[in-house]
Parts: structure tokens; C-alpha cells; sequence
């Protein structure tokens, strides 16, 4: 059998439940739940799309080491619709149903996907963030992934505030170079607490290639830089289900999609978000 029929067939198993109970609890609760295993046949496709972006940056491509700093941190998105391993990604794996599931959806829209490379020895971090803030979107039924490509380690793994997707206000978004303000008019979001104080619950996933970390738009994530030896490559997704509607933010955002031409409110448009899973 081919790897496309088997994925295919895993998506569209009709009433094939994906997570427990308990993870969907977990979801709701911690805006983030890791999902083991269920992408170990999707690990080479995903890896094959990631060489052709880096290869071939889109539009959107950004180094985020400069300076004295040491290493590289690469990252670009949006580029699923010309990079057909992505676009097979998103339409024929499993997903889209998980968020589904996670999510108690009926229906779930592709927003876009990201790559991002940290090479051994770069020294920048992700700054802990919200990624809502930044996005053209409002909702709680979101889920992003975040696939690993190369094996981790606690040292250069995704991080997460378990419980942060249910803070009462967005944190202010932020340019992570500067710190400056990603929005001219910011005045009704948080500014980011000490995360690192012991006051919050921090889950350091423990991941194997084929595993995912799923999480909430709203949940606060960040990573250290990578000062192993191994590069580390990680794809992610972002899936938006029921509950999502347009936001206009008043700037840019990141994603931009400019031209998207919705009023605040508006579900997203189908022809730039096609629904890719429904119950
Ligand atoms: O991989 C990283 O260091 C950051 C990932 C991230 O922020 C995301 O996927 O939203």
C-alpha cells in the first residue's frame, strides 16, 4: 500500500476516535496535550516539504539570529499550497480530526502551517508568547501543532504554561528582536508575567519522532535556544475550528494575509482556509 492510501484511509476512518477521554479533558483544561506516535508515517513526508521551503524560502522567510549571536534560527510559513508533502500534510493526515475531537467541532479550517530550524549551538530562545495576538483571528477552538522533525531533549524542546489559554486577556505581542510593540494601539492586553517566578505549572513534553504537541492559540509557549548538537527541526500547523471568526487588530499581523477583505466577526473565508475535516 501506498503511503498516501494508508494516510488517507487513516484520516477518513469513519467514527476512528483519536484521543481518550482524558486527553480531551486535558485539552480543555490545559490547552495542551501531547499526542504520541500518531504521525511516525508522516515524519519523511514532512521532512521532505521542510528541505524543499529551506531551499526555496517563500515570501515570509526569516532568520532571527543576528549579530554576535551564534548559530541560525530559521523560520517561514504559509507556503503549504506549493509544497505538496505539506499540503498532503494537511489534508490527508489525521490532523485536522484530532483538533476536531479536541476541540468538540464540527468543522475545522487550515489557517497555515510554519517551519522552524534552530541549528546546534544557536544561543536565541523563543520568547515565551501567545500566538493568538498575533494572528487575524478570535476563538478557544484552535489547536497548533507542533511536530518535531529531528529527536529533543528538555534542553531544546517546546515549552508550555499549562492553564494560560483561560487568562483573562491576551499578552501583548511583541517584535521578539526589540520587544518593541507589534501593535500601535496595545493598551488592552497584559504585559507577559515572570513566567519563570514558580508561580505556573511549565510542561517540558517528553517527544519521540512521531509524536505532537497540540495546544490552544492562546496557550503561552516558548523554547531555549538549541545548544545540542543535533539540529533541530520542527513543523507546525495551525487548525481552526467552530468558534473562529475574523479580527481586524488595527496593524499587520503575523500571519499579514493581506487583501483578505473580512470584517471582524466574518468566518474565515473557505477559499484561502478550506475546511479540511468535518464530523
Ligand atoms: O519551535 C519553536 O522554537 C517555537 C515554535 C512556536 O512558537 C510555535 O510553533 O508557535
Amino acid at each position: 500500500m501506498s503511503v498516501t492510501k494508508q494516510n488517507s484511509t487513516e484520516k477518513h476512518s469513519p467514527g476512528k476516535k483519536w484521543l481518550t477521554e482524558e486527553q480531551k479533558v486535558a485539552y480543555e483544561r490545559d490547552g495542551a496535550i501531547v499526542i504520541k506516535g500518531v504521525f511516525k508515517d508522516w515524519v519523511e513526508t514532512l521532512r521532505a516539504g521542510f528541505d524543499k521551503v529551506l531551499n526555496d524560502p517563500g515570501e515570509h522567510g526569516r532568520e532571527n539570529v543576528t549579530g554576535t549571536e551564534t548559530g541560525r534560527f530559521f523560520e517561514d510559513y504559509c507556503n503549504w499550497q506549493r509544497i505538496p508533502e505539506f499540503k498532503r500534510w494537511i489534508e490527508e493526515s489525521p490532523g485536522a480530526a484530532i483538533v476536531g475531537e479536541a476541540t468538540g467541532s464540527e468543522r475545522v479550517q487550515v489557517f497555515h502551517e510554519h517551519i522552524l530550524v534552530k541549528e546546534p549551538g544557536t544561543s536565541k530562545a523563543t520568547p515565551w508568547h501567545q500566538d493568538l495576538p498575533y494572528y487575524c483571528v478570535e476563538g478557544d477552538q484552535t489547536g497548533s501543532y507542533w511536530i518535531p522533525l529531528d529527536p529533543i531533549t528538555p534542553e531544546n524542546a517546546l515549552q508550555v504554561v499549562l492553564g494560560s489559554h483561560r487568562w483573562p486577556k491576551l499578552i501583548r505581542p511583541s517584535k521578539w528582536s526589540t520587544n518593541a510593540s507589534w501593535y500601535k494601539e496595545d493598551s488592552h492586553f497584559m504585559e507577559m508575567p515572570n513566567i519563570d517566578c514558580g508561580d505556573f505549572e511549565i510542561m517540558i513534553p517528553e517527544m519521540e519522532l512521531g509524536d505532537a504537541l497540540l495546544f490552544n492559540f492562546k496557550t503561552v509557549h516558548g523554547a531555549p535556544g538549541n545548544q545540542t548538537m543535533n539540529r533541530r527541526r520542527a513543523f507546525s500547523t495551525r487548525f481552526m475550528g467552530d468558534d473562529v471568526r475574523y479580527i481586524d487588530r488595527g496593524g499587520a499581523t503575523s500571519p499579514p494575509f493581506d487583501g483578505i477583505n473580512l470584517n471582524t466577526g466574518d468566518r474565515m473565508r473557505e477559499d484561502w482556509f478550506p475546511v479540511v475535516w468535518r464530523r
